[in-house]
């Protein structure tokens, strides 16, 4: 698995960085480091500013000595690469099985173009199929009990509230302080539609559904072969 996100990775940043890049958007997951290890390797990358959509996506560019921005001072985006948990056959993805979705989307909606990596269990006809663990949603934690009922009225049968990894009693918290909500409501028909309905519950912060913001897919099969979707 390693070596065909590695293989994908590679692709999408040869095939979809502009020699004028200024600022690059890098998301979060264990794929995206492929990305930042090819990144490395391009000429003139040390003057590249990176945005990071979350602690761990900063501390990968930190720790690769790359220049951190932020949304404040650095708002226009030339490329960004992130990971997703699952890609449609219309390039809609569930994003969020790492509880980054938030600041995920806000570089998606900042960046020209942005550019998915993952391997081929991610690549799926209809959200849903593969990823069962439901739509994470990022929500304020006094509305969760709220959310959660809005949720079941939409037809999530047991939307549940992420906990915490071992060793961390209670609730996951995001990065931005808020509790993740993990809805299952099956195969997904009409992805943009789901998303607006959910994102409408007060409460809610964002919807780890991200319709019609990806240019290119690219996913790695265990063949060390590479898909590409556009
Ligand atoms: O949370 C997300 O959307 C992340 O991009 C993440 O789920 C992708 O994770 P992976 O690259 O480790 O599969």
């Amino acid at each position: 698995i390693e070596l065909a996100k590695r293989q994908a990775c590679h692709m999408a940043v040869d095939e979809n960085l502009p020699k004028s890049a200024k600022v690059i958007g890098i998301g979060s997951g264990s794929t995206v480091v492929y990305v930042v290890e090819r990144l490395l390797k391009k000429p003139g990358i040390e003057n590249v500013v990176f945005l990071p959509t979350g602690f761990q996506s900063k501390e990968l560019i930190v720790s690769n000595g790359l220049r951190l921005g932020d949304p404040d001072c650095y708002p226009d985006v030339d490329v960004a690469f992130d990971g997703a948990d699952e890609v449609d056959a219309n390039l809609n993805c569930i994003k969020g099985g790492g509880a980054c979705l938030f600041q995920e989307k806000l570089i998606a909606v900042l960046t020209k173009r942005l550019v998915i990596v993952a391997d081929s269990r991610k690549n799926s006809e209809k959200l849903g199929a593969y990823w069962v663990k439901g739509v994470p949603i990022e929500v304020v934690p006094m509305a969760y009990t709220f959310v959660l009922r809005e949720l079941k009225r939409l037809g999530c049968k047991e939307p549940k509230l992420r906990m915490g990894a071992p060793g961390k009693a209670g609730p996951l918290v995001t990065d931005n302080g808020n509790f993740i909500i993990d809805a299952n409501f099956g195969l997904i028909d009409k992805p943009e539609e789901l998303f607006k309905q959910i994102k409408l519950i007060i409460g809610v912060v964002e919807v780890g559904i991200f319709s019609q913001m990806i240019q290119s897919a690219y996913f790695g099969n265990p063949d060390g072969s590479v898909t590409v979707k556009k």
